[in-house]
């Protein structure tokens, strides 16, 4: 199927060592809050995955760009690998997210149809988070956005981080919401047998995410956000007519604020979906025919995903060509911007 469809893989994690450095630091601290055992398996190759070779599958551009070519992948969107700068303070965060986003300008540059990427925001300090923002796409001509879940255990309905909201609306370029370890308050039974990791913890995280926003009314404020979720949506619209019908039953006894506009139509408006990590020709299938074949975008979750069968899997999924490039790449050159 190569060269029959531009393929954009979405949701493509990447690194810089000085990066890598700090997480790798923070990766040695005693105890096991849900984010040590993510940035350990990365990052510590004593325990966890730390040996499986993700660290080099996120510094190498060589290695990537074999991959690539070996499988047909015209490009990757490239972004900060979870947690981001989110797990520093605000002026690390700030100071680590500037220095990334300039390293992604150049990789893009160096490989301008193989790469394009999503700017780091760092939420710590919202302004000048929203200030480099701003620079991403004006000056470094990056594509969007992309943050990893909450914030010290804070998700961005909380009105601290609109400066960030109203950015990216205005710039025009969505935020792509990555999971990370579940916050604190909500880790407690996700750390056993594995299950604080992409296993589940991630897309709970992620999808409570998702409907905070929605319940909280944010997209009132914010009605041109656009909001991605990767990992097939999350799952957050297999569930769409249940948290339609019982946030509708939650305004009626004032458990949650009025909005415009129900969950389901926040969704349909506000949100696009890609398919990182769920390599499953049905769940693709109800995903497409539940909110459309322009709002679902394909990805592979480099390197923490094998490029061969996400590419295998998308190739079988028996869609109409002109759907097929939709998703394949024509929604992420849309969506992104990607020329
Ligand atoms: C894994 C996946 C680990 C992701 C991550 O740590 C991230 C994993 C930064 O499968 O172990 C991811 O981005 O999906
Ligand atoms: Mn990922």
């Amino acid at each position: 199927m190569a060269g029959k469809f531009r393929t954009i893989a979405t949701e493509e994690a990447w690194s810089i060592p000085e990066v890598a450095k700090e997480l790798q630091k923070i990766s040695r601290y005693p105890g096991n809050n849900a984010d040590l055992l993510l940035v350990r398996g990365v990052y510590d190759g004593e325990t966890g995955y730390g040996n499986m070779g993700f660290l080099d599958g996120l510094l190498d551009t060589d290695r990537r760009l074999k991959e690539m070519d070996e499988f047909g992948v015209d490009m990757h969107l490239l972004a900060l690998t979870a947690p981001g700068v989110q797990m520093f303070d605000a002026d690390t965060a700030t100071e680590l997210a500037i220095l990334s986003n300039d390293r992604l300008a150049e990789v893009i540059k160096a490989h301008p149809t193989r790469f394009a990427g999503l700017a780091t925001m760092p939420p710590q300090s919202p302004k000048r988070g929203a200030k480099e923002m701003e620079r991403a796409i004006n000056t470094l001509k990056l594509n969007g956005f992309m943050i990893n879940s909450h914030t010290n255990n804070e998700y961005l309905d909380n009105p601290k981080y609109w400066d960030l909201l109203e950015a990216a609306e205005a710039l025009d370029r969505p935020i792509y919401i990555h999971p990370r370890a579940a916050s604190d308050g909500m880790s407690g039974p996700l750390r056993d047998y594995g299950m604080d990791s992409a296993m589940w913890g991630y897309g709970v995280e992620v999808g409570t995410h998702a409907v905070r926003m929605m319940a909280a009314g944010v997209f009132d404020r914010f009605p041109k956000l656009k909001i991605v979720i990767g990992h097939m949506g999350e799952a957050v619209h297999f569930w769409l007519w249940r948290i339609t019908f019982m946030n509708s039953r939650a305004q009626k006894i004032d458990r949650a604020p009025k909005t415009e506009l129900t969950m389901a139509d926040y969704f349909q408006r506000n949100f696009a979906i890609t398919t990182s990590g769920v390599e499953d020709p049905l769940a693709l299938d109800y995903s497409i025919r539940k909110i459309g074949v322009d709002n679902v975008m394909w990805a592979i979750d480099y390197p923490y995903q094998p490029t061969r069968p996400a590419v295998d899997f998308m190739n079988a999924v028996q869609l109409p060509d002109a759907d097929k490039a939709k998703v394949y790449g024509g929604n992420a050159e849309r969506i992104f911007h990607i020329g």
